[in-house]
C-alpha cells in the first residue's frame, strides 16, 4: 500500500473503461467496437480517403450515443481529485469528452475529442457538437470535407498533448492507471516511464492488462466503484 501523505505530484491514464459505466463501448473486449467492425474500414488515415460517409456515419452513432450518457462517479471522483490535489494532471485516451463534463479542467486529451472538427483543407479545427449530423460527410465553409478531430492509427499524436502526458508520467510520484487494455502506443507507454521514473503505479481495471506485470498495485474492479473508495481512502490518510 502506497504511502499517501508522501505523495506530491500525481498523474492518472484514463482508457475506455473509465466510461464503460457511462454506457460509453470500449473498443477491446466481449462487447468492444472491434468486435462489431474493422479497425483498418473506420478508425485509419486510409479509411476516410476511401469512404469518407461510412466512417463518418460510425462517428454520428457514437456522437449520437455519448451525448445520451452522463458522467460516472468515476469521472466525478477525478474531477474532485484535481480540486484537491496541487499537483494532479489527467491524461485520457478517451475522445467522449465525460472528463470535462464532469468538470476537470485540465485535461490532456491524447487521441483528440469527438466535439471537434477539423478541415481536411485548412487544418482548422472547431467545436460542433450537432447531433445527428444535417448532412453526411459534413463539409468546411470552404467546400472541403470535415474529419473528426480524433487520432487514427498511424497518426502522429497532437504534440502538446504527448509532450505533456510525457513530462506529468516522467515526473509524477504515482500514476494511477483506469480502464485501459495497455495495447495502444505510444499512450501504452505512459504508466512504464512512470514507473522507471520512480512513481508508485496503481491500476484499476475488472481485468488483468500488460501494465499489472509491472504495476505495484492492482485493483481488480469496475472504476466507478474503485476510484471513489481509493480516493476515500487517500483522503482519510491525508486528513
Ligand atoms: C474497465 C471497465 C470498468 C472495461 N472499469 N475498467 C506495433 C505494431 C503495429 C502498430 C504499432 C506498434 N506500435 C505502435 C503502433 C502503432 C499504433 C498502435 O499502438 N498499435 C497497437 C494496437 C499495436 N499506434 C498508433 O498508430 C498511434 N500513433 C502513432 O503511433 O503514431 C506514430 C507516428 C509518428 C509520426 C508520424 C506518423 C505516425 C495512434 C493511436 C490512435 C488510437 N486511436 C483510437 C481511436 C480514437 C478515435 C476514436 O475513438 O474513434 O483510440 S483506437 C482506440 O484504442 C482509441 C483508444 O483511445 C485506444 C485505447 O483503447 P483503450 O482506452 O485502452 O480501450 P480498450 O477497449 O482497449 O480497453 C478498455 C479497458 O477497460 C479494458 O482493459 C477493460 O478490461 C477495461 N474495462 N470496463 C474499469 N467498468
Amino acid at each position: 500500500m502506497t504511502d499517501f501523505q508522501s505523495v506530491k505530484t500525481v498523474a492518472v491514464l484514463t482508457g475506455a473503461g473509465v466510461s464503460a459505466e457511462s454506457g460509453v463501448p470500449t473498443f477491446r473486449g466481449k462487447d468492444g467496437l472491434w468486435r462489431q467492425y474493422r479497425v483498418e474500414d473506420l478508425a485509419t488515415p486510409e479509411a476516410f480517403h476511401r469512404n469518407p460517409a461510412l466512417v463518418w456515419e460510425w462517428y454520428d452513432w457514437r456522437r449520437e450515443l455519448i451525448a445520451n450518457c452522463q458522467p460516472n462517479q468515476a469521472h466525478l471522483t477525478l474531477a474532485e481529485m484535481e480540486k484537491a490535489l496541487p499537483d494532479f494532471t489527467l491524461i485520457t485516451q478517451n475522445v467522449d469528452g465525460l472528463h470535462r463534463r464532469a468538470g476537470s479542467q485540465k485535461v490532456v486529451e491524447l487521441h483528440g475529442n469527438l466535439w471537434d472538427v477539423r478541415c481536411v483543407a485548412e487544418g482548422t479545427v472547431r467545436e460542433y457538437r450537432r447531433v445527428p449530423l444535417p448532412e453526411i460527410p459534413p463539409r468546411c465553409q470552404c467546400g472541403a470535407l470535415l474529419r473528426p478531430n480524433v487520432v487514427w492509427f498511424g497518426e502522429p499524436l497532437p504534440a502538446e498533448a504527448i509532450a505533456a502526458a510525457q513530462e506529468a508520467a516522467t515526473s509524477c510520484d504515482l500514476m494511477l492507471v483506469i480502464g485501459t487494455s495497455g495495447v495502444v502506443h505510444p499512450a501504452a507507454s505512459l504508466p512504464f516511464w512512470a514507473k522507471q521514473g520512480g512513481a508508485y503505479l496503481i491500476e484499476i481495471n475488472v481485468q488483468r492488462t500488460p501494465i499489472s506485470t509491472y504495476a505495484d498495485e492492482v485493483i481488480l474492479g469496475p472504476a466507478a466503484v474503485e476510484v471513489p473508495r481509493l480516493w476515500a481512502k487517500w483522503r482519510q490518510a491525508v486528513e
